[in-house]
């Protein structure tokens, strides 16, 4: 018996070539909740469905067998179609007999959804580890609870216990492969693009000997190497250094990569990020041009920070993969080139660290400044979520969700900057050489690097940015 069956659907139930990019890495929100829920005595089980290996029928056979009494889904933007398919179904089949709540990341921007979409009983916003034991538990003793119920996001995060990540079915988790951790919660900043601002409440942090000692227990399973997903894992310095000198005062054995922005960063905290065993670091830049960064998005982010930032980074021989989008409000063609030159820029003033760089189109997601300024320049309306879900747009998200389309450019030119952008960097001869002496103790990767590079090649973009939906 399950009394709480949590499930990630996929993009897709019916073109699985549309769930390619989005592999669940873990799916730490939906572990948290699992661990916390099966200390609190309530029987619950987690299906990561993010390829579509169970069809809807197959699901809700699983909450007949289980005699599941409340479902949640948990939902990103591009699986809230299939959320609704699901819930829908499983409304059909068991009625009221099966509580249907929605959870996870498109809520948050999108809390309407459940007033709109009545298969949805409830639905909870924001951040669950402090709500969802009396929130399920209310449910269970038969209470009526509908609509969208705002969780107080854990101010103490010491207090969680840490994620179960294998107790994720189908997620494919392996704590040989590179595991996922949190030292943070929330970002201070508002960027026009960015859903975080809606999803996490102020910036929180964990205390150096609570992140280690997480560390810990996943090396005891085997874990070698781990990834920091939060939005800007150093915002505190003084805890980063003291999280480093913990880990090198208890002699951790550990790679780490962190998501971070590159103003966040002094000389003692990189110096400490490379003796604990810091490889690289994945940074935000979005644009090559100042104005376009600063003034369009919002990111509050100078060259001159981005320099300083990089050659701390490049003093420490810690690598970076810089991320750039292509698509702002006001953006033109010659600011677009400043984006493609950007790395080079770097790499003129002796910054040569840049280990990939990544060129996206801008997704306009709902509630964000961008999705506002599409619908005021009539790129499309203000209920495209409607329409997704309604299937007008296609069956699937990456080749059918809208890109932001600044004015005076076309989405066929925004494509072949992007192309021009990946190909030049990855196809350097120097750049081919580093990289296999790089990844040549790891075959995985390096085969993983030969996919990307021939895809580059053929298509301007990696195995992940290829389009495959119908
Ligand atoms: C780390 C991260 C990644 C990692 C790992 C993602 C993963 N699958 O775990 C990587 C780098 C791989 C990644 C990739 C992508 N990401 Co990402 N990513 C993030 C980031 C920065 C943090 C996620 C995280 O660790 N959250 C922490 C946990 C604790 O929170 P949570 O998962 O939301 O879960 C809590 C609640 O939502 C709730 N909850 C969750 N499920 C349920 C279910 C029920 C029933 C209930 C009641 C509650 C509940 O309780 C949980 C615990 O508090 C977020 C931004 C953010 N701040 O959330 C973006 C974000 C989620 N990513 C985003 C996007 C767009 C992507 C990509 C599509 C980007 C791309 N172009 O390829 C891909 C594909 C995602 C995928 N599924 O593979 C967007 C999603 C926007 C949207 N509206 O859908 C976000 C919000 C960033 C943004 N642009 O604003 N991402
Ligand atoms: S893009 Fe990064 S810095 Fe900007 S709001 Fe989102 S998480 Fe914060």
């Amino acid at each position: 018996m399950t009394d709480f069956l949590i499930v990630q659907p996929p993009v897709s139930f019916t073109n699985k070539a549309a769930n390619y990019n989005y592999e669940s890495v873990g799916g730490i929100g939906m572990a948290y909740l699992l661990e916390i829920l099966r200390r609190a005595g309530i029987s619950c089980r987690v299906i990561s469905n993010h390829k579509a290996q169970l069809s809807i029928d197959e699901l809700l056979d699983v909450c007949e067998r289980d005699k599941v009494k409340v479902l949640g889904i948990s939902a990103f933007t591009a699986q809230i179609r299939s959320a609704v398919l699901l819930a829908e179904a499983a409304k059909k089949r068991f009625g009221d007999k099966l509580h249907v709540t929605l959870g996870g990341v498109h809520i948050g921007v999108d809390p309407e959804i459940v007033r709109r979409y009545p298969c949805f009983d409830s639905g909870a916003v924001g951040e669950c580890e402090d709500f969802i034991v009396e929130f399920v538990s209310r449910i269970l003793a038969g209470e009526n609870i509908t609509g969208a119920h705002y969780a107080k996001s854990p101010q103490d995060l010491d207090a969680l216990p840490f994620p179960d990540y294998e107790g994720v079915e189908n997620s494919g988790f392996s704590y040989r492969d590179t595991v996922e951790i949190l030292a943070t919660r929330g970002c201070p900043h508002r960027c026009g693009y960015c859903c975080s601002p809606f999803l996490k409440e102020k910036v929180r942090g964990r205390s150096p000997e609570n992140i280690v000692a997480e560390m810990k227990e996943r090396m005891r399973h085997g874990t070698r190497e781990m990834f920091f997903t939060d939005d800007a894992a150093t915002i505190n310095k003084k805890r980063t250094i003291a999280m480093c000198e913990e880990m090198i005062r208890q002699r951790l054995k550990l790679k780490f990569h962190m998501i971070t922005r590159v103003d966040y960063l002094n000389e003692e905290v990189v110096r400490a990020l490379k003796m604990a065993g810091c490889r690289s670091l994945m940074l935000g830049i979005e644009s090559g041009n100042e104005r376009i960064r600063n003034e369009s998005i919002g990111k509050k982010l100078k060259d001159d920070s981005i320099f300083t930032g990089m050659a701390l980074l490049r003093k420490h021989n810690i690598h970076t993969d810089l991320f750039f989008m292509i698509g702002h409000p006001g953006e033109t063609e010659d600011d677009i080139r400043d984006s493609i030159e950007f790395p080079y820029r770097l790499e003129k003033a002796g910054l040569t660290n840049i280990q990939q760089t990544g060129y996206h189109l801008s997704w306009p997601f709902p509630g964000t400044e961008y999705f506002q300024w599409c619908v005021s320049k009539g790129q499309f309306s203000a209920s495209l979520v409607d329409e997704y879900i309604a299937g007008k747009l296609g069956d699937g998200f990456t080749s059918h969700w809208p890109y932001l389309i600044p004015e005076g450019l076309t989405l066929e030119k925004m494509l072949r900057y992007r192309d021009e952008a990946h190909r030049r960097f990855y196809l350097r001869p120097r750049y081919v050489a580093r990289r296999f002496f790089y990844h040549l103790s790891d075959p995985k990767k390096l085969i993983g690097d030969v996919k990307n590079g021939l895809s580059v090649l053929r298509r301007g973009t990696s195995m992940r940015e290829v389009n495959y939906d119908a």
